[in-house]
């Protein structure tokens, strides 16, 4: 069976956002096409509380997209976004909502960010998305969404380590630095996933 993951397709990454991946509205109707060609279709959603320790906002003097460390972790410090319940946080009106089966929220914790759709950055916590998965016997799983280089990136590097068969289905998820998402590509091939357009799926 296969399993379409969508990955933070939320406002504040899509142009008119607070934190905006340019270009990313071009996935929407991309994902909306390959929904029901899947056997089951689950989403991620980037879910802050307004403390969260990701944001700019909450260090005095520091600006979104300083680098900084938290318990010895890199973290890029962001726009405030996603705050929980905020029209930001919200799915995209475009997307359609009719197939998919479960959302698995992400984030929650103030303390620590998490880029992956599985566990924090700090591998601590699950959101039990990896257990949701195999009790409906998921194997291949078809990972898109937003920022391709940074959540739906981290989501795939987990899968594969979870021994999941993971497809990157590419003009279904924007990066938002594409030098780095091309190098983050490869390491994902060099890992065994397989990295593919949506054409033909
Ligand atoms: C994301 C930065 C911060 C993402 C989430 O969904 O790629 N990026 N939080
Ligand atoms: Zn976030």
């Amino acid at each position: 069976m296969r399993t379409l993951v969508i990955v933070d397709v939320q406002n504040d990454f899509l142009p008119g956002g607070s934190l905006p991946v340019p270009g990313s509205d071009a996935i929407i109707p991309v994902i909306n096409g390959l929904m029901r060609r899947f056997d089951l279709v689950v989403a991620a959603q980037d879910w802050h509380p307004q403390s969260h320790r990701s944001f700019a906002s909450n260090h005095p003097g520091r600006k979104p997209f300083e680098e900084t460390e938290f318990h010895g972790l890199a973290q890029t410090l962001w726009p405030d976004h996603c705050v929980q319940g905020s029209h930001g946080a919200q799915f995209s009106s475009a997307l359609d909502p009719g197939p998919i089966e479960a959302i698995f929220r992400k984030g929650t914790d103030p303390q620590i960010d998490s880029y992956s759709a599985f566990f924090d950055n700090g591998h601590r916590k699950a959101t039990g998305l990896a257990a949701y998965l195999r009790g409906r016997g998921a194997k291949d799983l078809y990972l898109c969404g937003l920022a391709g280089d940074i959540c739906v990136y981290f989501t795939a590097l987990d899968a594969i380590e979870e021994g999941f068969d993971v497809h990157f289905i590419v003009d279904a998820a924007t990066p938002l630095d594409p030098a780095a998402h091309a190098t983050r590509l490869q390491a994902l091939r060099d890992r065994g996933a397989i990295v593919l357009e949506s054409r033909g799926l």
